[in-house]
């Protein structure tokens, strides 16, 4: 009987352990998420380059909301000394990767639709390293 209730404190230990470990949707490396940064028009920079850097913790694209016209090139150059990417978040209406950028690399993508496209740094997203395009 006293094996049994042992038993049943250990199952349920278990049990909360198993909770803890959950992950939460939308964080943590190399999580496609969708919470890039909400851009307007009238926020957002006019410029087809974009920095992927990480001086002093921070890992950023900058400028990190961008517009422009369908048909352009976007160009984004790591000027960091780790390995970044330029990634589009899952469900984009487009696709596509960098691969990894070490410093100094760079990477183009031509849009030719327009549109929204939020897009991310697989090994910094949890960081915040996100951006923007705004295709018009
Ligand atoms: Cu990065």
């Amino acid at each position: 009987m006293r094996n049994r209730w042992i038993l049943s404190i250990m199952f349920i230990g278990l049990f909360l352990i198993a909770g803890c470990g959950k992950s939460t949707p939308g964080s943590g490396y190399g999580n496609n998420n969708n919470n890039s940064p909400v851009c307007t028009v009238s926020n957002a920079t006019a410029t087809t380059s974009v920095s992927a850097s990480d001086s002093n913790g921070n890992y950023v694209f900058t400028p990190s909301c961008i517009k422009i016209s369908s048909g352009q090139t976007v160009t984004w150059t790591n000027t960091g000394i780790m390995i970044h990417t330029a990634t589009s978040d899952s469900g984009s209406p487009v696709t596509f990767d960098s691969g990894n950028l070490s410093p100094g690399q760079t990477f183009s993508f031509t849009f030719a639709a327009p549109g929204t496209i939020g897009y991310h740094c697989t090994y910094h997203v949890s960081l915040g390293m996100k951006g923007t395009i705004i295709v018009q």
